[in-house]
């Protein structure tokens, strides 16, 4: 989970399913599409999103498509997330509820297998599976072996930094999450109160209006998805870059949207 920056690094918040949006932040940042179609960064930028690619939004498949590409070309990393979890499991073929959003990614796979093949389909999956099974809860960031920055999908704790296990993995994915309220939503703490790392630690998940700097941490989710913005952390230039959504596409007013409360 160690990834070495010294060419510098883009880190990019929750995109849910805004391939546009993400296709125009990466020719913002400078990324060139080559022949092969994998965009590569002329000053060798690593790119790391920070999960929560799909869902909600309406391009999961392009997504995660691209992250597949891109992460087995080791141009790109992205972190282990609650909607990526849900959909790994999905295509595993495990009893879960496609809700929130998830249910849209089985929808755009109804529409891919009646223009491609089964046997493609089913491998496109597998290997769908494979990425998001396998994503990390966190990645350590290093510039000469120095541990710099730790990204992470919903938060971390200090003492998880390094480990994996099942309890670290949801504390990534869902963050510190105390029970559900009366209307069933999940009641979050807020882990970062707390934080006292060295360590500069970016995360998304919950999203705020602009990027939010506490105690050495920055949450970038800037609710693209819900006609925000989506948000890219630059290291080592320590500066934002911004793309706004071309429009809400959650279908959440009012209160129900997280960005407008
Ligand atoms: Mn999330």
């Amino acid at each position: 989970m160690k990834i070495e920056i010294s060419k510098g690094v883009d880190i990019i918040g929750d995109i849910h399913a805004c391939f546009d949006e993400f296709l125009e932040m990466l020719v913002k940042l400078g990324y060139i599409e080559g022949e092969d179609g994998l965009f590569r960064h002329p000053e060798g930028r690593t790119l790391v999103s920070l999960g929560d690619v799909m869902s909600r939004g309406p391009q999961s498949l392009r997504c995660m498509e691209f992250f597949l590409n891109h992460v087995n070309a080791r141009l790109a990393y992205m972190t282990d997330s609650n909607h990526g979890w849900k959909i790994a499991r999905w295509l595993d073929g495990r009893k879960v509820q496609l809700r929130h959003g998830d249910e849209l990614v089985e929808q755009e796979f109804l529409e891919y297998e009646k223009i491609n093949d089964p046997k493609k389909t089913k491998e496109f999956k597998r290997q769908l599976k494979e990425l998001l099974m396998n994503a990390p809860s966190h990645y350590i960031l290093q510039e000469s072996n120095v541990d710099k920055i730790v990204c992470t999908h919903a938060g971390i704790k200090g003492e998880y930094i390094g480990k994996e296990n099942s309890r670290i993995k949801d504390f990534c994915r869902y963050g510190d999450v105390a029970g559900t309220d009366q209307n069933g939503k999940p009641i979050r703490k807020d882990w970062f109160i707390n934080h006292n790392n060295d360590l500069l630690i970016i995360w998304g998940h919950d999203p705020k209006r602009e990027p939010m700097t506490i105690n050495n941490t920055i949450n970038i989710d800037q609710g693209l998805v819900f006609g925000g913005k989506l948000t890219t952390y630059r290291y080592p230039e320590n500066e934002f870059v911004f793309v706004p959504a071309k429009k809400n596409y959650s279908g959440k007013e009012g209160n129900d949207n997280p960005i407008q409360k």
